[in-house]
């Protein structure tokens, strides 16, 4: 590259008038009117109109500009001069272009928006899809999300971590475990860092892991993936109680640093964020059987509450809520029972609207409990040696919780499907781009 960047785009103000500035970007469009040409140039952060008239500019800036295509990758030279008719007030006029790269047309997909696309069309060319200012917002506002977390939960004592995703057992129990071959023998992607997380309590005490993981479900839903964005919390000599208001505080204070960091990026998708009202509220999950049975909901007690279920909670709860007790049979076998009634559990799930975005709770910290627990739940001890070994020699009581950051982006952004909030999402039918 000759002509190396001084300046993004949005640098460039009436300031800089009479300077020669260097800038770099895509070609968004270019008019040919004869005599004049003009190209809109546009980087990440904004679009500059270059104006080539053919008596003043060099000529083969003049040539050069009639025969880029849209999507070109170019480096312009120029001076910076006032503009009443263009929208930033000043616009380019060209002494140099150097061409990196001629984009083919036609274009796989419309980088403007004009012409609209099928979700799947637009992940297919994630690449283009990317250079809309709507999408780059989305990652943009996930930036922020990401760096407020870890922020926030440094602030507060916690250690970040990072675990294994190849692993020797399953550590949600149940199925939907993607299998590796290790060597010559199976090993399985992680569907969480739930054992380890626990684990570290008994040195670390409070730590946090943000992270990748791995669920072979079947479901076809909009916010399901194979692949997704795990937020785990894991805190020793905390109780569920504890860590709800931990969680409370964490989604009151991310709304609010996404507030104020991304107020562009909001605009652009036309967001008005409001930070929610702690304490947020709790209702039991036997009262939520009542109160759906009361709306002619059908539901047992003791069944996992269904779709609509919790479309019918989320209409008679407007935002966070958490759904706390849950049937221990429901909950996976780290939960603890409750001491007054055992069939029911110290566990939470974070609802948000009808999503559930978070579930957590005490765990067992004693070993003899946890293998009676993996009993009942159909497991076999001797899978997990490795891990109950570790409440032989000091487990203290723990609680925490996991939450999918995609869905809290979906949310935050008011996106309808988690596809739309993951660079590169992952389901059953997509391994691609
Ligand atoms: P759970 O299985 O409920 O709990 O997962 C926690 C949160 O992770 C998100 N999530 C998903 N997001 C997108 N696609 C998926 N396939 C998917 N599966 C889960 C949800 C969910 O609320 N170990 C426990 C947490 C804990 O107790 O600490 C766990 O994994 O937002």
């Amino acid at each position: 590259m000759r002509l190396k960047r001084t300046h993004f785009i949005s640098q460039v103000t009436e300031d800089l008038e009479g300077e020669i500035v260097r800038l770099a970007g895509w070609v968004h469009e270019v008019r040919d009117l004869g005599g004049i040409r003009f190209l809109l140039l546009r980087d990440r952060e904004g679009i500059i109109q270059v104006t080539a008239k053919a008596k003043e500019s060099p000529g083969e800036v003049f040539d050069v500009i009639g025969k880029l295509t849209r999507e070109s990758v170019i480096a312009v030279e120029g001076i910076v001069v006032k503009s009443s008719k263009a929208k930033l007030g000043v616009e380019i006029k060209p002494l140099q272009i150097e061409v990196l790269n001629i984009a083919e047309s036609p274009l796989p997909l419309d980088p403007t928006g004009r012409v609209p696309a099928e979700l799947s069309t637009r992940l297919d060319s994630r690449f283009i899809d990317l250079r809309r200012p709507e999408e780059r917002a989305v990652f943009i506002i996930q930036h922020h999300l990401l760096q407020a977390t870890r922020n926030f939960f440094s602030s507060k004592g916690f250690i970040e971590v990072v675990t294994p995703r190849i692993l020797a057992t399953a550590t949600e129990g149940g199925a939907a475990l993607f299998t590796v071959n290790y060597f010559g023998s199976t090993a399985y992607l992680a569907q969480s860092p739930q054992l380890y997380k626990e684990q570290l309590t008994g040195s670390l005490e409070k730590v946090f892991e943000v992270g990748l993981f791995f669920r072979a479900e079947e479901s076809n839903t909009t916010y399901h993936l194979n692949e997704f964005l795990s937020l785990d919390v894991e805190e020793a000599f905390a109780d569920e109680e504890d860590v709800m208001n931990l969680l409370e505080e964490y989604i009151v204070h991310v709304f609010g640093e996404v507030k104020h960091r991304c107020s562009d990026e909001l605009k652009v998708l036309g967001r008005d964020l409001k930070e929610p009202m702690r304490p947020f509220k709790r209702v039991s999950y036997d009262d939520a059987v009542s109160l759906l049975r009361e709306e002619r909901v059908k539901v047992n007690w003791g069944d996992d509450l269904s779709t609509q279920a919790l479309r019918k909670l989320g209409e008679l709860f407007d935002g966070p809520f958490f759904i706390v007790d849950w049937p221990t049979h429901l909950k996976p076998f780290y939960i603890m029972p409750r001491e007054d009634d055992p069939s029911r559990s110290y566990s939470f799930d974070l609802m948000y609207g009808w999503l559930e975005i978070a579930s957590g709770g005490r765990r067992i910290h004693r070993k003899e409990q946890l293998i009676a627990r993996l009993k009942e739940q159909g497991l076999n001890p001797d899978s997990f040696k490795h891990h109950l070994k570790c409440y032989d020699y000091g487990m203290p009581p723990h609680s925490g919780w996991g939450l999918g950051l995609a869905r809290l982006m979906m949310i935050i952004t008011g996106r309808r499907n988690i596809r739309e909030v993951v660079l590169y999402p992952r389901d059953r039918w997509r391994l691609t781009p």
